[in-house]
């Protein structure tokens, strides 16, 4: 079996020794223009010459749960594609977003601007019922994030293209039900994936309806927010602020308004970070399950695009 490692800004060479060490009986190599053919790949955002030189490939595990860059290329019909199935990211979303939501709701940026001046005031505790949480999906890592939320006593709504059930979350699905969703919520958790029906729904019309001092968290992908409408709700005063971990255009080009708007915290596509050892595990967790012709988790339909 051969294996072809083809990463976008990132360097192979750690990635092909774990492989190599976990698959012995493999050949595992990074991919250069011109390289021999292969049966496996593990992959990030590889550029379409990799998928056309590679016409031999059955399956392309994807590094990263998002598959949006993966499934812009021209791929063949029968090509599988894997993403990340968890890996170790989903307590590491569950942390980044309840710390935004914790440090947005006690005001630890105004204790934090008091320090500063060396002032010595507290603010008004508020009350958790007026801050209700809308987790929008509800997949490996919303789930995750809706259930670490409730453990703050947050109310908890979720809202997901199929109907789904979780203990205690407020469930909505679809996009009849996607008013009634942000309605109920003041603060909004992005955890969608990038596809056709989910590009730009971060706009005025969604964002107008969360509750007034509303509160936004996009930890998905950029190109779900409209960005213009965003900083006009801020400065309008209906949203309180934002916590942007993916933009448009990664790294967020210098003099970006979002770098100096005093609402927003922008952090630098971090949330949760692949990890080699976890990922590398699950990766050949699956290459050998497929081997023994056993169904895996975490393959791509391309119809839905997720
Ligand atoms: P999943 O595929 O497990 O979950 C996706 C969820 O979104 C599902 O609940 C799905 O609904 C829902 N959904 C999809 N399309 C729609 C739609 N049109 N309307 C409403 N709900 C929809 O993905 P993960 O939880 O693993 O990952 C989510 C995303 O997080 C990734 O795609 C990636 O973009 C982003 N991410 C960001 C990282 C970061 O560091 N910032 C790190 C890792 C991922 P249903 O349940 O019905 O299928
Ligand atoms: C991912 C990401 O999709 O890191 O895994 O954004």
């Amino acid at each position: 079996m051969n294996i072809t490692v083809c990463f976008d800004k990132l360097d192979p060479a750690p990635w092909v020794q774990a492989l190599q060490a976990a698959l012995p009986q493999a050949r595992v190599s990074a991919w250069a223009p011109g390289a021999p053919q292969s049966d496996l790949a593990v992959v990030w955002a590889p550029p379409q010459q990799f998928i056309d030189e590679q016409p031999g490939l059955q399956a392309l595990f994807n590094i990263g749960a998002g598959v949006d860059a993966l499934l812009q290329l021209r791929l063949p019909a029968t090509l599988k594609v894997v993403r990340l199935d968890d890996a170790g990211m989903s307590v590491q979303m569950a942390e980044y977003v309840c710390h935004a939501v914790i440090r947005h709701f006690r005001e630890f940026d105004g204790y934090d601007a008091d320090t500063l001046t060396g002032k010595w005031s507290y603010r008004k505790p508020r009350s958790r019922a007026d801050f209700a949480v809308g987790v929008m999906g509800l997949g490996v890592l919303g789930e995750r994030v809706a259930k670490a939320l409730q453990a703050f006593d947050f109310p908890v709504n979720g809202y997901s293209r199929s109907p789904r059930q979780i203990d205690g979350v407020r469930c909505f699905a679809g996009q009849d039900q996607l008013s009634q969703f942000l309605q109920a919520s003041r603060i909004l958790v992005n955890l969608m994936p990038l596809t056709p029906e989910t590009e730009d729904i971060l706009c005025r019309a969604t964002l107008s309806q969360l509750q007034r001092g509303g509160y936004l968290i996009n930890v998905a992908r950029g190109r779900h927010l409209v960005d213009e409408d965003l900083i006009a709700l801020l400065d309008e005063g209906h949203l309180a602020g934002a916590t942007l971990d993916v933009f448009r255009t990664e790294p967020l080009p210098a003099g970006h308004p979002f770098w100096q708007h005093p609402n927003i915290t922008v952090t630098p596509h971090t949330a949760a970070r692949t990890l080699r050892e976890e990922s590398v595990a699950q990766i050949v967790g699956k290459i050998l399950a497929l081997q023994r012709g056993e169904p895996i988790r975490g393959v791509v339909d391309p119809q839905r695009g997720y």
